[in-house]
């Protein structure tokens, strides 16, 4: 029996991801497909507490175990900035905006490290789990593939000679930060499944 579990996110590419990821053993519903319209504040000063906040809410008015994901780009010449801001960095002006003023930013800068960064927070029967995945690589100084989102098509995973705009969501569901950590939420369910 496929079971089902709330992801709380209103960002259709990261619930597309998170399906994909689950599939076959998880039927992901989003806040849309639960009916939740509020604008969950995500006002906590790290990752891990702002996906709290976000599986906290759901659990707390649906009554539904959950998990939250929050992710962010980490630019290391940029004092890892944009951080928990990655979502708002240029205000609400969305994400060619974000990436827009990463770029204009790291104009002239040599040290191009970053890295992105997922936690997500699982609320089951009341108690918290968290799980973290990284991906190191280095920024492009301009856009490069039409795929994914956000940063995606300045950011290329070590490793690799293209950018995540460049992948298929197959690939980069791979190796992807956000793939890392839902795999360890995966594990982890699978352990309680047992
Ligand atoms: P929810 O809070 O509703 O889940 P959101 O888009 O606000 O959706 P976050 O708070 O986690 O998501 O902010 C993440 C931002 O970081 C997102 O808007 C992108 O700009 C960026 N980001 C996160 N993961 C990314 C990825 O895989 N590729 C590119 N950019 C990403």
């Amino acid at each position: 029996m496929i079971r089902q579990l709330v992801f709380a996110t209103n960002n259709l590419n990261k619930t597309k991801e998170v399906r994909s990821l689950l599939a076959g053993q998880y039927e992901v519903l989003n806040l849309q497909d639960i009916g939740c319209t509020t604008d969950i504040p995500e006002t906590a000063d790290s990752f891990a507490g702002n996906a709290g906040l976000k599986s906290r809410f759901v659990v707390d008015n649906y009554q539904l175990d959950c998990f939250a994901d929050d992710s962010g780009l980490e630019v290391e010449a940029l004092n890892n900035e944009p951080g928990i801001y990655s979502a708002r960095y240029a205000g609400e002006r969305g994400d060619a905006a974000n990436l827009d003023l990463v770029l204009q930013k790291m104009e002239g800068q040599q040290n191009r490290a970053a890295r992105f960064r997922t936690v997500v927070s699982l609320i089951q029967n009341g108690e918290e789990f968290l799980f973290e995945g990284l991906i190191q690589g280095t920024l492009r100084e301009s856009r490069t593939g039409e795929n994914g989102f956000g940063y995606d098509p300045i950011f290329q995973p070590d490793g690799y000679e293209v950018t995540f705009a460049e992948m298929d969501m197959e690939q980069k569901n791979k190796i992807s930060h956000r793939a890392i950590a839902m795999h360890k939420l995966i594990a982890f369910l699978k352990e309680q499944a047992v």
